[in-house]
């Protein structure tokens, strides 16, 4: 599809595509272009557009020469190449959305599981805003109302005392922490994590990561050793992607490629976000050292296998499996998500931030705020506090995009791919 955006869009379009109806907005028309293809052309006449402006779109059969004889048409009528994400970009401008719509636009099409889609959607409708919104309106409101006595204080109009002022900033502060905390999980969603699975020879490492994987990938056999190199592979836990690494077994080895294969195992548990270690539940072996060592390079689990077996002994503190029956395996997906980002009711309904811009406002803000509180704790002139009250306004303002310079929107949109 050649996308056109702007006022000439229509006149444009029409002298390349004989149609065999005039264009009307909101409608398809069949028509040719210039004798090389039969092509359907929607017409959004502005401002009832992705852009708000005036908006083409043709399309062609999905030849890549018939595609480029279309846009190159469209070049010598007076179109030219659009930026990355200028589409959105122009979208943004003329205020048909609001900067957080604009990221999850990005994210949508960044999408690599359903889950991630339907957050980002979710954003592009604006929920990100909507979740802003009852901050801004008690943080304006609350400025508002100091506003008011600064302005009447020789009117002997009573100022607002500290306890109100306090008993006002409360929700304020502890709302727009809570949502730049939503960001742990808002991340781990958006960017996912990876996952090494470490243990002893034959613990059932391989099976599990198989398991974890739902499919065949590694080889699973009762010869310890047979895991030799990592073997990595993406895989989504309950729509979050990760990255499973299963590794070679730890032992003392006497041969060169098994020593190799266990040195990279060492390597992936310090390279992974969380290290999940499997003990054969049937077996006494002891892996303190092996679990110091994960505990040492980030988060982790350890995870008791084979339950399904008679001489099987659960352990407090270890998570109860069985990569062949599959018996635990959900739990410990689960686990895994809630070691690396716990969610409350809030992230749950999907109430959390996913972009790394919006959280530092957020916490920029969350600063000022907490400014603020000292300012009314130890009675400094409204003036004062009214200052930490507006640079706090200012980066909520920026997470939308009410106040935000140029070579930011620059960088945002920069990474759109083009055609957005
Ligand atoms: N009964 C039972 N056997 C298992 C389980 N997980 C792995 N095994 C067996 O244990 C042996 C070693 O498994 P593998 O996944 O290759 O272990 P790795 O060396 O840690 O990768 C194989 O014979 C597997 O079939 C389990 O949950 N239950
Ligand atoms: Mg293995």
């Amino acid at each position: 599809m050649i996308r056109l955006s702007g006022p000439d869009a229509a006149a444009i379009a029409t002298g390349m595509v004989r149609l065999k109806a005039p264009l009307e907005s909101w409608r398809a028309s069949f028509g040719v272009l210039l004798d090389v293809d039969q092509v359907v052309v929607t017409y959004f006449a502005a401002p009832r557009s992705y852009t708000g402006q005036d908006v083409v779109e043709i399309s062609c059969h999905g030849s890549p020469v018939v595609l480029r004889h279309c846009l190159e048409r469209a070049v010598e009528a007076g179109a030219r190449l659009a930026e990355p994400g200028e589409f959105t970009l122009r979208a943004f401008l003329n205020g048909r959305i609001d900067l957080p719509q604009a990221e999850a636009v990005r994210d949508l099409i960044d999408a690599t599981t359903l889950y991630q889609a339907r957050i980002a959607a979710q954003q592009t409708q604006g929920s990100v805003s909507k979740l802003l919104s009852p901050i801004k309106a008690q943080l304006i409101e609350l400025i508002a109302l100091l506003e008011a006595g600064i302005d009447f204080a020789e009117d002997d109009i009573s100022v607002a005392p500290a306890s109100e002022i306090l008993r006002r900033l409360e929700p304020i502060v502890a709302g727009t922490s809570r949502l730049a905390r939503s960001f742990v999980y808002g991340n781990l969603v958006r960017s996912g994590f990876s996952l090494a699975i470490v243990g002893f020879p034959n613990a059932g490492k391989s099976s599990l990561f198989n398991r974890l994987l739902e499919q065949d990938r590694a080889i699973v056999t009762d010869v310890p050793g047979t895991t030799r190199d990592l073997v990595s592979e993406s895989a989504e836990f309950e729509g979050i992607p990760v990255r499973l690494l299963d590794t070679a077994g730890i032992r003392e080895a006497s041969e060169l490629i098994e020593k190799l294969g266990i040195e990279r195992s060492y390597r992936a548990i310090s390279d992974a976000d969380l290290t999940i270690v499997v003990v054969d539940g049937a077996s006494d072996a002891d892996v303190s050292t092996l679990v110091e060592k994960a505990q040492s390079s980030g988060k982790h689990l350890i995870v008791r296998n084979k339950s399904d077996l008679p001489g099987f002994q659960p352990e407090p503190g270890q998570l109860t499996v069985s990569a062949q029956t599959g018996e635990g395996v959900p739990e410990l997906r689960r686990a895994v998500l809630d070691q690396l980002a716990p969610r409350g009711e809030l992230e749950i309904q999907g109430g959390f931030i996913t972009s790394v811009r919006q959280e530092n406002l957020l916490r920029e803000a969350v600063a000022m705020l907490e400014k603020a509180r000292v300012a009314a704790e130890t009675s400094l002139p409204h003036e004062l506090l009214l200052l930490d009250l507006y640079c706090a306004l200012q980066p909520l303002d920026a997470i939308t995009g009410l106040t935000t310079a140029d070579d930011i929107l620059n960088h945002i949109f920069s990474t759109f791919c083009i055609g957005k």
